[in-house]
């Protein structure tokens, strides 16, 4: 039988879920099921980085678990699993923060970021974010990772931490590629369409949320900020808002941005902004609606985590002895 492709990837649930997540990460993933064997987890351990309080973090982990499924991702033939589950992550992530160099690490846009956003907590963890992340990746041998635009960066990195780790003990890890979308690699914020839409900002009318109702939805939409030229037409550096509300479109509906400017035609901003609401509001409400009766059911959660915890737990294992036979350790 042909060995299939192996996919990985994980969110932060650091906050609720937004479009952005879903458009430029979840759709993703979900469409690839069949070409490959795919690992999907909640990455708790990098959502501390910045402080959670702790009954939120559990709540949304849970949450975070339902929407995968909701958008599409069948426990059946994805492993899902909870990130803290499987200790291998926290461990491998020690060792590689020895081959990620500090000049590295200090580079990632990310840190720059997330350091300017909480001045008052720039923690070790949020700085060594990176070799976790490797961690999480190359203890699968992943050929995939399917990631929105921001975090290609980390996915780089993690192939320079494993090259350099393969030059001096040989062939370990597999080196793994960024699978970035076409159409919605970077949704931005509809209040502020020069920034990324982020599910941690506080809530307001800039992002959209996979629970949100029809009627906030299609309100965030009458408030996206445009322009005064009132044509639609693709143009990210002058007209940022009506290109990002264009990405949105085309990727809930698949018409090209040709298209949606033929259709749009003449028509000015309102009737666009309410065309590309309610597509959305089509597009989330089945994931809404199954998530919620998902939430409904502990048990079946509970049973869908602790069966992905042992997959992905063997499997974490195996790559794990490997390492510390390399480095020198000695077996337990
Ligand atoms: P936080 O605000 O806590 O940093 P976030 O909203 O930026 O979170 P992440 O957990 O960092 O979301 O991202 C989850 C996945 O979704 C990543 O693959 C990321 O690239 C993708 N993603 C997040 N936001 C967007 C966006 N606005 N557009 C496209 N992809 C996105
Ligand atoms: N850093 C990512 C979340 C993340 C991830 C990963 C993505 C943690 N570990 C491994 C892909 C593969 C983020 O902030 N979205």
């Amino acid at each position: 039988m042909e060995q299939k492709g192996i996919m990985l990837s994980g969110i932060k649930p650091s906050g609720e879920l937004t479009l952005g997540s879903y458009l430029g990460a979840i759709k993703n993933w979900a469409e690839r099921a069949d070409q490959f064997e795919c690992y999907y987890f909640m990455a708790d351990l990098h959502a501390i980085t910045v402080r959670q309080k702790p009954a939120d973090l559990r709540r949304r982990t849970l949450e975070q678990l339902a929407q995968y499924i909701a958008c599409g991702l069948d426990p059946e033939r994805n492993t899902l699993f909870i990130q803290s589950h499987v200790p291998q992550h926290a461990e491998l992530g020690w060792v590689l923060n020895c081959y990620a160099m500090f000049g590295e690490l200090s580079r990632m846009t990310q840190f720059k970021d997330k350091s300017a956003k909480n001045a008052d907590n720039i923690n070790g963890g949020l700085f060594t974010y990176p070799s976790l992340m490797a961690a999480d990746i190359l203890l699968y041998q992943p050929d995939y990772v399917p990631v929105g635009e921001d975090q290609k960066q980390h996915v780089e990195l993690t192939r320079t931490i494993a090259r350099r780790f393969n030059n001096l003990y040989g062939e370990v890890f597999k080196m793994p590629e960024p699978y970035v979308p076409k159409v919605g690699a970077r949704i931005m914020s509809l209040t502020d369409p020069t920034s990324k839409m982020s599910k941690s900002e506080d809530a307001d009318t800039g992002r959209v949320c996979l629970m949100d109702r029809p009627e906030d939805i299609m309100r965030a939409f009458k408030r996206a900020v445009t322009d005064s030229e009132n044509t639609i037409r693709f143009d990210r550096e002058n007209k940022p808002g009506i290109s990002n509300l264009m990405t949105i479109y085309s990727a809930a509906t698949g018409r090209s941005y040709e298209e949606i400017t033929r259709e749009f035609d003449g028509r000015g901003y309102g009737v666009f902004k309410t065309a590309v609401g309610e597509s959305v509001v089509e597009l989330l409400r089945p994931i809404r609606e199954q998530s919620e009766r998902l939430l409904a059911d502990k048990g079946y959660l509970e049973s869908v985590y602790r069966a992905g915890a042992e997959k992905a737990g063997h499997i974490a294992n195996k790559t794990l002895r490997k390492v510390y036979k390399k480095v020198g350790f000695v077996a337990r």
